[in-house]
């Protein structure tokens, strides 16, 4: 795998022009520059969405990601972040100097994060940080607060630069000083937004055209500053033999115990790495397999935090579950647009050979249809047999499950295949409709292999009854699918911290049980991270609804899943 930006091409490319952007002239004194570091040789960018590390440099694809909302609005700019590539730590003022090059027309940008924002897919929280870029022929200045979306202040120097030009940021004590070819264009206050002295890179590009070239890039310290470079961790974490997934895989019928991970705080938070690695033998990607996220432009495929998660799971012998091919939600606003129903139709098939394919051989599983049933009563008193009637189903009709599921074993012929749905845990007319459906799939000879029963628990009234669901798993061992519980969490308040163990070991138990459970998930096993977070908060407020806590304290509920996966007994009422 070409991993790591080629040496010779890039200083031969880039050596000379950098070396150019030496002659400051900022005006005021200019501090004593130390050894630069190259960041691009020998430097990882080979994982970072949307680039390809080629002879002249790493070349950053337009991708426009963006964050909408579930309702398909919004469009807040969701730039990737080089999280296994170098990132800065520095003590004092330092350099970095970068040459872009771009056709007319695209505008290119170099993000400096001083720190990483936290990316879900329908918000993203920009944490501190500075972009600087060329568009529209200008010198584009942006700083962000970690406070707000939207960056506190934004600038536009100079005019009239073309295809390549040589950018340099010093932080200079508390301004940033900006300079264009050599040539100081202005300074701006830098806010502290490096103050805990680290710098990770991102880079997008806007605009017409398909991206453009970073062809050098390098940092160095100022005046008395220390620098060092320092590359992504290691994906393999230390294992214990005494973990949730070491009691489940010692069970006489082994189970998997599984997580949604993000490859956000996989790559930067080592409490986060090291407890998912050490607890977990299933990954659910939460966000990072999603539409929106993998083929955000028509044709425009980005796997690489998808691949990030892959290979976490493969150091660290976790099985993935890959989620999800098929679903209403998380999509790229390109999908959702008008079109014919054929078109529709290619575009989910498409999706589902690119996508799949891309995993095949290393993926175990797949929720190829996710959530399709509907909320509506209205839907289960007409012809659509309580299924949402979104933009697949009315290309299609119900069909659009079967040729899902048929594409998707196609195009990964060994992956396990799931529908994944919430709310069918308990009886009623959303489990009886799931119910008739896939009576009607497997008489149709669909190649579905199981059902993932999500369990969000978010209000009281969602709390259900083990021995309930127990019904359901048995239903579907009678149809001879699989079963597992898939993305369990449980929200409380305080002092229910019981309640939130009792349900947790509750489905637990049941899974361990009956023969067709297959593996138990929940959704992310942190609250720091938890998709319960409250989000009209700045800094969002977590939610209390995860096995860990915040600060990675294990709660009760920890301690309950340990008993339901050691007690002797089978633990049935
Ligand atoms: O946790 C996910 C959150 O970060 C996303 O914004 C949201 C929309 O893509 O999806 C959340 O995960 C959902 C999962 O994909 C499907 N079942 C419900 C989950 C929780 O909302």
């Amino acid at each position: 795998m070409a991993v790591r930006v080629d040496r010779r091409a890039v200083l031969a490319a880039a050596g000379a022009l950098l070396a150019g952007a030496s002659t400051s002239c900022t005006g005021g004194s200019v501090p004593a520059r130390g050894p630069a570091t190259d960041l691009l040789e020998g430097r990882d960018w080979a994982h970072f969405a949307g680039a390809v590390p080629t002879r002249a440099g790493v070349r950053i694809t337009r991708l426009d990601r963006r964050i909408t909302r579930q309702d398909g609005s919004g469009g807040q700019p969701n730039p990737p972040v080089n999280l296994r590539g170098p990132h800065l730590v520095f003590r004092g003022d330092l350099r970095i100097e970068a040459l872009l090059t771009r056709p007319a027309g695209t505008d290119a940008y170099l993000h400096l994060y001083g720190e990483t924002p936290v990316v879900y897919d329908e918000w993203r929280q920009e944490r501190r940080g500075a972009r600087i870029g060329v568009a529209g022929g200008r010198i584009r200045f942006d700083r962000w607060d970690g406070d707000s979306d939207r960056p506190a202040v934004t600038r536009a120097f100079g005019r009239d630069f073309g295809d390549e030009v040589r950018l340099a940021v010093e932080v200079r004590g508390s301004r940033l000083v900006l300079e264009a070819d050599g040539k100081a264009v202005g300074s701006v206050p830098g806010r502290d937004v490096f103050g805990r002295g680290r710098i990770w890179f991102g880079a997008d590009a806007q605009g017409d055209g398909d991206g453009w070239t970073l062809g050098g890039l390098r940092a160095m310290p100022l005046g008395r500053g220390r620098m060092s470079v320092q590359d992504a961790p290691a994906l393999e974490v230390p294992r214990s033999t005494d973990a949730l997934r070491d009691l489940a895989a010692d069970l006489d019928r082994p189970i998997r115990i599984g997580t949604a991970l993000a490859a956000g705080p996989l790559l930067t938070d080592s409490d986060y790495r090291e407890t998912a690695g050490e607890e977990f033998s299933l990954l659910t990607p939460e966000n990072d397999f999603k539409p929106q996220f993998v083929q955000p432009r028509r044709g425009v495929f980005a796997f690489q935090e998808g691949d990030s998660l892959v290979d976490f799971a493969a150091a660290n012998d976790m099985q993935v579950h890959a989620h999800t091919l098929v679903w209403f939600e998380a999509l790229p606003s390109w999908m959702r647009a008008e079109m014919t129903h054929a078109d529709r139709r290619r575009v989910m098939t498409e999706h589902i050979r690119a996508v799949a394919g891309h995993f095949r051989g290393r993926v175990a599983e797949w929720d190829v249809v996710n959530e399709p049933m509907s909320d509506e009563d209205e839907d289960y008193t007409n012809d659509n047999l309580g299924l949402r009637p979104h933009l697949w189903f009315e290309a299609m009709g119900e069909r659009y499950i079967d040729i899902a599921f048929r594409t998707a074993r196609e195009a990964d012929p060994h992956a396990v295949l799931y529908l994944n749905e919430y709310g069918v845990e308990e009886d009623g007319p959303r489990w009886d409709a799931l119910h008739a459906l896939l009576i009607r799939l497997m008489e149709r000879g669909v190649p579905i292999d199981g059902v993932g029963f999500q369990n969000h628990e978010y209000a009281p009234g969602d709390r259900t009854d083990p021995e309930v669901f127990r019904r359901k798993v048995r239903a579907l061992a009678r149809l001879g699918l699989k079963a597992r519980v898939s993305e369990m969490d449980v929200l409380v308040g305080v002092g229910e911290e019981d309640v939130q163990a009792r349900q947790f070991a509750g489905k637990l138990a049941v899974c361990r049980e009956e023969p067709n459970c297959t593996s138990f998930s929940t959704w992310g096993f942190t609250d720091r991270y938890g998709s319960t977070a409250d989000i009209r908060h700045y800094p969002p407020s977590p939610g209390d609804a995860l096995p860990w806590d915040a600060s990675y304290e294990a709660k009760p509920a920890y301690w309950a899943l340990r008993d339901a996966l050691s007690r002797s007994d089978s633990g049935r009422r």
